[in-house]
């Protein structure tokens, strides 16, 4: 469970840059090595189950959305401590130059992790490779066998690569857009059903897209569960059907799920000062 879940924004005050360089003069700095014999190298970050993990709790920063939701499942999953950051992308939060310090293409989610490798904070953003990171800080859902990794990595980069954006798209022609265009909305809506199936027939031979859970079923979870409006009906793909189910009966995914941010149920898509910040973004 997030340590104080709530409606922070990011934090104003101190801005994310001067907070890690804070957080590295706190850390004794490693020791360095005295010259001895040489040691087989070692991953910097080594993924173990057993890793020791601070007590000061990864910052997450949040909105309530498919690509927010791929981390809170995961931190929930993992039981790793966290908090959650709020970023109001419907009043421009994610324009803040503290938040584009460690999440320079104005997107949620990002995380900063005050024990990063070398026990030094990192911040991460871009939600595969926080998932990855985060698989291999706390050694679950992203194996380390080779095989099995490649596997989780095929359905990570199909995810962030396909589902996401197509997804996405329909997404905003269907709903979103003002002027309802049916080349895209057919286009993105044919898309999206594509991809299910591409699941589906995945699904029908494995449990899980890479065979057993990991950051790859999670990356995908929160879009198949906003499946009726990209104009999909689960019950054409019952593999993907019976996949959600299994996954959405997962506590740590209610728990992810049931993470509260006011302000985003209070969110009009129409106002158009939100539909300006979040629909009419060219280079800065
Ligand atoms: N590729 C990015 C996409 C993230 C993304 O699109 N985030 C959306 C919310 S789902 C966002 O922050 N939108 C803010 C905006 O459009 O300005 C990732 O996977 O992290």
């Amino acid at each position: 469970m997030p340590r104080s879940p709530g409606n922070r924004a990011v934090r104003s005050a101190k801005s994310l840059t001067q907070k890690v360089a804070r957080l590295e003069r706190a850390k004794p700095k490693p020791a360095k090595p005295k010259r001895a014999k040489p040691k087989r190298a070692k991953p910097q970050h080594a993924a173990r189950k057993s890793a020791p993990l601070t007590n000061l709790p990864i910052e997450l920063y949040y909105w309530p959305t498919p690509n927010g939701w791929k981390i809170s499942i995961m931190l929930e999953e993992c039981g790793l401590p966290y908090v959650v950051h709020p970023v109001d992308i419907s009043k421009g939060e994610q324009f803040s130059p503290q938040f584009l310090a460690i999440a320079p293409n104005n997107r949620i989610p990002a995380i900063l992790d005050p024990n990063g490798p070398g026990g030094r904070p990192i911040s991460v953003f871009e939600s595969g490779a926080i998932l990855q990171y985060l698989g291999r800080k706390a050694g679950q859902f992203y194996p380390r066998d080779e095989r099995a990794r490649v596997a989780v990595d095929e359905w990570l980069f199909w995810q962030m690569a396909g589902l996401g954006p197509m997804a996405g798209q329909a997404n905003h022609f269907r709903l979103y857009a003002q002027e309802k265009i049916a080349y895209a909305i057919d286009r993105y809506t044919n898309e999206v059903n594509r991809l299910f199936g591409v699941m589906n027939t995945r699904l029908a031979t494995h449990e899980f897209l890479a065979g057993r859970y990991s950051i790859a079923d999670m990356a995908c979870v929160g879009w198949v569960r906003l499946a009726e409006r990209m104009g999909q009906e689960l019950a054409q793909f019952p593999h993907l059907k019976r996949w959600f189910e299994t996954i959405r009966a997962r506590p740590a995914v209610k728990r992810a799920f049931a993470i509260r941010v006011e302000a985003a149920s209070a969110v009009d898509m129409k106002d158009p000062k939100v539909r300006a910040i979040l629909f009419g973004q060219t280079a800065r």
